[in-house]
């Protein structure tokens, strides 16, 4: 998958005036079977990002989830992340132009898959993965 924004042409606005819908994350596949799941993202972006996996509730879609006053929303309930350059797991983020990974076992279920640095998921660093049953 990939975490990408449009770089440093798109950078004005004003403090923390990214705009709508101007950073993206991109899952390939969307759709995975059950069991042990590689996450491998690469930052096509000019920012530091990085991806956490969550639940998606029953009727909750992604893009849904309520953000506090420093941009972030609520993660709690992860059950991975990906944020350290050029290795597994949880680090600073990121860096544009490096790959990090994570290791799951995810039973079948939708999940949103976020960037959760501040303003991103308002930008629109969301995307959902479903993983089916056997
Ligand atoms: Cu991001």
């Amino acid at each position: 998958m990939t975490a990408g924004d449009m770089g440093q042409g798109m950078m004005g606005g004003g403090p923390g005036g990214y705009g709508m819908r101007m950073m993206r994350l991109a899952a390939h596949p969307a759709v995975v079977p059950s069991g042990v799941t590689s996450l491998r993202v690469l930052n096509t972006g000019a920012l530091t990002h990085e991806v956490i996996v969550l639940p998606l509730p029953p009727g909750q879609g992604i893009g849904e989830r309520p953000t506090g006053p420093h941009g972030k929303i609520d993660e709690a309930g992860s059950l991975g992340e990906a944020s350290r350059s050029c290795g597994a797991g949880t680090g600073d983020g990121i860096a544009p132009g490096a790959t990090a990974w994570t290791t799951l076992t995810l039973p079948p279920g939708r999940y949103e898959l976020v960037c959760n640095l501040p303003g991103h998921y308002m930008a629109g660093m969301y995307t959902e993965l479903d993983v089916t049953g056997k």
